[in-house]
């Protein structure tokens, strides 16, 4: 019934009836790389429904399945031999130039063939698909998964045919008001399978997950294994050969099993990215991933990892490639996206804001990158609304469960700058508590927006302050400025005392890390500059001095991290001003000596490597519905900023201390 109101507007009389979807699989299927699969990427029929009439039973027949007309007699409505083809992975958006703003319904249609044998299961797996998809296998509707950037998978054993078999998936990438995220965001939410797809086979008794991760530095590691299909007092054998290790861990009548065993492994960080070979093996089947091994903690307002004092150096991306319109979907796509990240000396990588393929925590643990990872909580979402929530909790859920092994991920995110309200206490607390039970070995953050309006009028004053000892200033614009620091009396700031800016956002007692976005330098200056009666421009110069002065903490003993700053500029723009690469590079010296002032700072992420495609913004010849504070344009040209970031990080940024 959810399907038809997503896909039609109002209801006719020649809707389909409510059909009941059946959900994916609750658990998410581990080590997919390592099971034996069939691929089902590549050239797929491909029909776009605006009108939602493809639901099977209705009048306009149902799209479900693979139909051809019997005869020159016979109307059908539709034909996917005939209609274009699309590559799978990958979204629809930007395969046809017709569909670059469509958000709405559409077909995927192939055949493949398969001999399923006896004594399997087979498992459609999805790496990914947004942001709604139903799944037909032969005409019977197979699942429903609602919400995008997670994988899933649906046992079709039952709905397999030995030979060829008729696969039709509905994807619509319509949000609303209830989804997550809403439909306005800052990013382009590419619609379609956007991943990979696989028919993986698996015995019937089977691993389903594993889990294994450093307990502490004593060299301590701990595992999980969860299986389907065992009976209890069978085991699944962990070995990891370079150790020497080998265990047989016991499942109890739940398919699970832990374990835990001194191993001393050497351990995975940035400098030395090791990754050891662990197998999973049961009776009838081995897997096996590459895993390393690491601690992180928040102590205090210090973060280490392995026991050492570190710093995140860091940089927000997308999940997009350089050089190709869409979502990043190959390890090729981001070995090119991170490997910028490494060029800059990064360390860190904020994943915003909604969870990757599974190749970018791969990618990352390969290069010795630790990553944030994120849900796209953004903005305003359904806080009250039950459904809102279940959606949430299952995107977390995919996203812990299908990384937990990957030792680069540092940091789960569950929001973006969300208001306060207490129902979004209660709906964020709910997360937090899912994800701690999920895995508790790393932090948990949430990228803070503060209370800017009650900053930005602090600020003004602070302006007015060196506004009116400035000699760059008008007359006039240096009289407004004396007259509000005459008003504001004892109040009045005096230039070159701190500005202290303290983050006391209630959601900061349940973090570990206590995460800001901040835009001095781009946004203020703009809501800044009608407020005092002067223009943009002054503020915009003033800025940049004031921002030496300026101290960030948070009102928590924690770690604080400044999870976003940054500037528009069009590549290749040259000159003074917004949207320039040298006001851009500006903005970053600035941020940097704020960031050096503020000793509760511990790491940084500022926004973004690259430019990305975002449809709120339109302004011709500069943003051309890109946002444009990338460090590096869509093809990879770098800004100067780029190197700006990159001495710092090599710099004064560089050690702890
Ligand atoms: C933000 C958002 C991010 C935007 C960015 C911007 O605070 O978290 O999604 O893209 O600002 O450029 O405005």
């Amino acid at each position: 019934a959810a399907e038809e109101k997503e896909t039609a507007e109002e209801s006719t009389p020649f809707d389909a009836p409510a059909i009941e979807m059946p959900a994916p699989a609750p658990a998410v299927l581990g080590f997919v790389d390592a099971r034996r699969s069939q691929s089902l990427n590549g050239k797929w029929n491909f029909i776009v429904d605006p009108m939602g009439v493809g639901q099977p039973g209705g009048f306009f027949g149902g799209w479900a399945t693979d139909r051809v007309p019997v005869d020159e007699w016979q109307v059908l409505e539709y034909n996917y031999a005939g209609s274009r083809k699309i590559s799978v992975p990958g979204d629809f958006n930007t395969q046809f130039e017709d569909l670059l703003f469509y958000r709405d319904g559409v077909w995927y249609q192939r055949w493949f063939d398969v001999e399923p044998k006896p004594g399997k299961r087979y498992h459609l797996w999805f790496g990914g698909s947004n942001y709604t998809t139903s799944v037909y296998l032969n005409g019977t509707p197979m699942a429903k998964q609602v919400g995008g950037y997670v994988p899933y998978s649906i046992d079709v054993t039952d709905a397999l045919k030995s030979g060829g078999n008729d696969l039709v998936i509905s994807v619509n990438n319509r949000l609303e008001k209830h989804s997550v995220p809403t439909p306005r965001t800052d990013w382009w939410p590419y619609g379609g399978l956007i991943r990979d797809v696989m028919l993986i086979e698996t015995p019937s008794a089977h691993l389903v997950n594993a889990k294994v991760e450093l307990a502490d530095l004593s060299g301590r590691v701990e595992g999980v294994v969860a299986t389907q299909g065992l009976r209890a007092g069978d085991t699944v054998t962990v070995s990891i050969a370079e150790l020497d290790f080998s265990t047989e861990v016991t499942v109890g009548s739940d398919g699970q099993g832990q374990w835990t065993a001194m191993l001393k492994p050497e351990l995975w960080s940035p400098e030395n990215p090791k990754l050891y070979d662990v197998e999973f093996a049961t009776a009838d089947e081995q897997l096996s991933d590459r895993i390393g091994f690491r601690l992180i903690e928040a102590r205090g307002t210090e973060i280490f990892l392995n026991g050492k004092r570190i710093r995140f150096k860091g940089i927000s991306t997308h999940e997009e490639p350089i050089g190709r319109d869409g979502a990043a979907y190959s390890k090729a796509d981001f070995e090119a996206l991170f490997g910028e990240a490494k060029a800059l000396g990064a360390n860190f990588v904020r994943a915003a804001h909604y969870p990757y393929a599974r190749h970018a925590a791969q990618v990352a643990d390969e290069l010795g990158l630790m990553l944030w990872e994120e849900v796209p909580i953004y903005w305003n979402i359904a806080w009250e609304n039950p459904e809102t929530l279940e959606i949430a909790k299952d995107q977390i859920t995919r996203l812990v469960t299908r990384d937990w092994n990957r030792a680069s991920v540092v940091i789960w995110s569950v929001a973006n700058e969300t208001p306060y309200s207490e129902p979004r206490m209660a709906f964020l607390e709910a997360l937090i508590n899912e994800v701690r039970s999920l895995d508790d070995t790393r932090l948990v953050s949430a990228a803070l927006l503060g209370d800017v309006s009650r900053e930005l009028k602090d600020a003004a004053l602070y302006l007015a302050a060196y506004g009116a000892a400035s000699d760059e200033v008008s007359k006039h614009e240096r009289d407004i400025f004396k007259a509000m620091l005459d008003k504001a009396g004892d109040h009045a700031p005096a230039v070159g005392s701190g500005f202290e800016l303290v983050i006391d956002d209630p959601l900061g007692e349940l973090l570990d890390v206590v995460s800001y976005n901040e835009y001095f330098g781009w946004y203020y200056a703009r809501f800044i500059a009608p407020q005092l009666g002067v223009s943009e421009k002054t503020v915009r110069k003033l800025m940049f001095k004031f921002m030496e002065h300026v101290v960030l903490s948070a009102a928590f003993d924690k770690p604080m991290h400044i999870s976003e700053f940054g500037a528009g500029a069009k590549s290749g723009k040259r000159g003074e001003g917004p949207w320039t690469e040298e006001y851009q590079a500006e903005v970053y010296r600035a941020q940097s000596r704020m960031i050096m002032n503020s000793p509760q700072i511990q790491g940084m992420t500022p926004w973004i490597l690259k430019d990305f495609r975002a449809m709120l913004r339109t302004l011709p010849g500069i943003q051309d519905y890109r946002n444009r504070k990338g460090l590096i344009d869509e093809n990879g040209q770098r800004k100067q900023a780029f190197y700006v970031l990159r001495d710092f990080y090599e710099g004064s940024w560089a050690n702890v201390e």
